[in-house]
């Protein structure tokens, strides 16, 4: 796999002796930091005591538990020790993403080597005593985790769930013209989906106001246990493929650490020069067309430095590597012995003085203040958070002179203020909306407005809102690129929103827990600042999917965020355009939490003005005095609601209830914040038992309708007081292309169902009730043979509207 003679492909580097990047004392001084960072490696995996190996090496010096992974490790440490060079060369902004991010002593070697570590940790003290608390922490109880964790600085991207690297290295990019993102991407990596699609990323950089994405493939050939694909395929192949995602792609190959050195010095000098380069024509000369940006792949051995042979098996080089090389020193006794030298190999003698610090001539490699990568606030990105500048969203409300008005589409209403969030940001350029293909389709047509979509790649006649700039980054039909995106942008200090399907949102289950996590993390760490939520907006919903179908139809999203810790998640369901609004202006200031908005996009009535929507929705969950008829009696039946569709079909509901059973007492209960349900002691906006109680009764009837699968509601319900007579309707996995109405009445949630189901429950209704139910029955069965007939709903579902008396104010 290797080059014989270890040299660069690449034109400089073969210019070899004669014209080098690096003097001999560069050379040297370069190879000694990274023995440093790999002794420091190993150490962390390995040692208990005796950090500086003063006296000869003890069994009772090994860990008992011995965990990480080095196969990964001194590839990265040598990236790193490098990237220190050109950053002080060059005087870069640059961050570091470990797409591998199991080789988690790499950089917390390196940051500890260049200081940062200490600064944060300061009992992890750049001297024998911090060594040997840096050794015993890693991988051990109470101590840090093996990845690039939040725990470590200049992290933004722990690399535990592999191929989300280079997604979120282009999230941190955009507006940060001068910022580079160097990103490891683990040749295994490269095999996921997330991160085959990633490397398109560079069609939506914009050379002008976006800063460079330096990927660098780390060619080890190995995963666990396996070799990888793109070590396997010839050299000429994998150029193409890389040159055929647009980059120019850089090979340092070999595995003799001098002439690799001077390989990758070389090379990262190239590739620095030629982004400064793109970025120089592209900000002075105006080239419009797209770059080709450099790329370096990186072929050394899997667990280059480690022991080569262990109990006759090949271990440097080969998959056997990747973990911890030699797993058992108890056991074995000669593998002390290999391990005593291969910590030995490094020479700590000449690089740590008798105090344990790092020798200065090796100390002054490292970058300085924040140009050191774990001390660039760009991966704490709370620090460099700005406020967005908000419109004022009581601007943009719906007018609702009555409950029951008719309306445009909730997210259609929402637009034209995510429009001027967009635009009172342009100047900041801290406010970016992210979709797959779906910006326009889910309603937000408003932000072309005042922005385009931004796309790097061929522009021809007909193309609609394409730009090389935009507010909008909604070109590529990939929710992995999207989430990675937003999640990148906003780990570096920004805003935004994802606007996705309901159904398709489920393609990110797993970056969302990755990121959810990430946040529960940072959040109990007092040196990362909070950064901004992230918010989701789900408009096109399981209950419209009038021309999709079952495919389109899940809602299953809800159930998989309120798994996550409390603290973190919150899901919002506004039942109108006004409440819309004054959800998303709550969750464009909100820190640190992942916010999840369900809303429609299709015409449907209005319920509340401006006025009462702020206050429903800085309740959360509320009665709806006008639409019962409770008043100040005592309720017979909670009719509860939460999601759009569902509170139609509610107050449907109830004014056939109360036109055929005026004596009946009705309250209306609507839920915006779904977390309301749970008691505070579950989620800390959790409605106190008694105050539940209020509203939900401790013994009456409660029907209650919601936008997805019912057992939610009684999970999160299941500890109160009226749990037993909670009954849920909601989306059954009854799919397909029908009518609207057709679509709640196969899951059981429309009007007549719910009417039936409360005539079941109050028998004091009798005989008129058994009446009333007769003919809801007898309505079920018209509306089937009309739809079958005539492919549309009723006149008289169609044109519905509420006519009750309102017996509260709706302002
Ligand atoms: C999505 C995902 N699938 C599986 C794993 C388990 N896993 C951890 S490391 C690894 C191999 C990674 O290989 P590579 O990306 O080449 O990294 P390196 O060889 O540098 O360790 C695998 C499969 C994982 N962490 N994430």
């Amino acid at each position: 796999m290797f080059k014989q003679n270890g040299a660069a492909q690449h034109p400089i580097a073969e210019l070899g002796g004669s014209a080098t990047t690096l003097s001999p004392q560069e050379l040297d001084n370069i190879d000694a930091y990274w023995r440093a960072a790999n002794y420091l490696s190993v150490g962390q995996i390995y040692l208990f005591d005796n950090p500086l190996l003063s006296r000869p090496l003890q069994l009772s010096d090994v860990k008992h538990m011995l965990l990480g992974h080095w196969g990964t490790t001194p590839g990265q440490n040598f990236i790193y020790a490098h990237l220190n060079r050109v950053i002080n060369k060059y005087d870069l902004d640059m961050i570091y993403v470990s797409g591998p991010g199991h080789g988690g002593p790499a950089v917390v070697a390196n940051t500890y080597l260049e200081g940062s570590y200490s600064e944060i940790y300061p009992n992890i003290s750049q001297n024998t005593a911090g060594l040997q608390k840096l050794f015993l922490q890693f991988s051990f109880p109470g101590g840090i985790p093996s990845h690039a964790s939040p725990e470590c600085p200049g992290s933004i991207h722990e690399g535990g769930e592999l191929g989300y690297s280079l997604s979120h290295a282009f999230g941190a990019v955009f507006d940060n013209p001068e910022l580079i993102v160097a990103c490891v991407v683990g040749d295994g990596e490269a095999e996921t989906g997330p991160l085959a699609t990633a490397w398109h990323g560079n069609k939506f950089v914009n050379p002008v106001n976006d800063g460079a994405v330096l990927p660098i493939l780390h060619l080890n050939g190995y995963k666990i246990s396996n070799p990888t694909l793109l070590a396997r395929i010839s050299r000429v192949e994998l150029e193409q493929l890389l040159r055929g995602y647009g980059w120019t792609p850089y090979f340092v190959e070999g595995d003799d650490p001098v002439l690799m050195h001077e390989a990758m010095a070389a090379t990262l000098d190239q590739v620095i020069e030629q982004i400064k380069h793109i970025q120089l024509q592209a900000r002075q000369q105006h080239e419009v067309s797209r770059p080709r940006w450099p790329m370096i792949v990186l072929a050394s051995p899997k667990g280059w430095t480690g022991p080569k042979v262990v109990d006759g098996l090949q271990i440097e080089g080969t998959f056997r590597a990747h973990q911890v090389p030699l797993s058992d020193p108890a056991k074995h006794p000669g593998h002390l012995k290999l391990l005593e030298d291969w910590l030995r190999s490094y020479r700590p003698e000449q690089l740590f003085d008798a105090q344990g610090r790092l020798k200065p001539e090796l100390a002054a490699l490292a970058p300085k203040g924040n140009r050191r990568m774990g001390a660039n606030p760009h991966a704490n990105g709370g620090i460099l958070l700005r406020d967005l500048i908000m419109p004022d969203f009581r601007d943009y409300a719906e007018q609702v002179p009555q409950p029951g008005s008719p309306g445009v589409g909730d997210v259609h209403v929402l637009g034209p203020f995510l429009r001027d969030v967009a635009k009172f940001n342009l100047e900041q350029r801290n406010f970016r909306v992210f979709g797959p293909d779906e910006t326009l389709s889910n309603g937000l047509e408003a932000l072309f407005q005042v922005s385009n979509r931004q796309w790097d790649a061929a522009l021809q006649e007909n193309d609609e809102f394409l730009a090389p700039a935009g507010r909008v980054v909604d070109s590529m039909l990939s929710e992995h690129q999207c989430e990675g995106w937003l999640e990148g942008y906003l780990l570096t200090g920004r805003h935004g929103i994802f606007n996705c399907y309901e159904a398709f949102i489920h393609i990110i289950d797993s970056m969302f827990n990755q990121h959810a996590k990430w946040l529960k993390v940072t959040a109990e760490l007092p040196w990362r600042r909070k950064i901004a939520s992230l918010n989701y907006l789900l408009a096109s919903h399981v209950w419209r999917q009038d021309h999709n179908g079952f495919t389109h139809q899940d809602p299953g999203f809800i159930d998989h965020v309120v798994n996550k810790k409390a603290e973190i998640v919150r899901v919002y369901l506004p039942p109108d355009a006004n409440c819309l609004l004054s959800v998303m202006d709550h969750c464009l200031r909100s820190r640190h939490y992942v916010n999840l908005v369900i809303a429609g996009k299709h015409p449907a009535p209005q319920w509340l003005s401006m006025e009462a929507a702020v206050l429903h929705c800085t309740q959360g969950i509320g009665i709806w005095e006008w639409a019962g008829n409770a008043e100040n009696l005592e309720a017979d039946l909670i009719m509860a609601c939460c999601g759009d569709v569902p509170t139609l079909e509610t107050l449907a509901a109830v004014a056939i209830l109360r036109e055929h059973l005026p004596e009946i007492k009705i309250r209306v209960v609507n839920v915006v914040d779904l977390m309301k349900l749970q008691p505070p002691r579950e989620h800390p906006h959790g409605l106190p038992d008694q105050d539940f109680d209020d509203l939900f009764s401790k013994d009456k009837p409660v029907i209650f309708a919601f936008h997805a699968y019912p057992w939610l509601i009684h999970r999160l319900t299941y500890r109160r007081t009226n749990h037993a007579n909670i009954h849920v309707r909601g989306y059954k996995e009854e799919g397909t292309i029908t009518t609207p109405f057709d679509m709640t009445v196969l899951n059981d949630l429309d009007r007549f169902h719910l009417a039936i189901d409360a005539i079941d429950r109050l028998p004091q209704t009798g005989g008129k009730g058994v009446t009333l139910k007769q003919q809801l029955q007898n309505k079920l069965v018209e509306h089937k043979q009309y739809i079958d007939k005539h492919g549309t709903d009723m006149p008289e579902i169609r044109n519905w509207v509420w006519t009750q008396a309102v017996s509260g104010a709706t302002t």
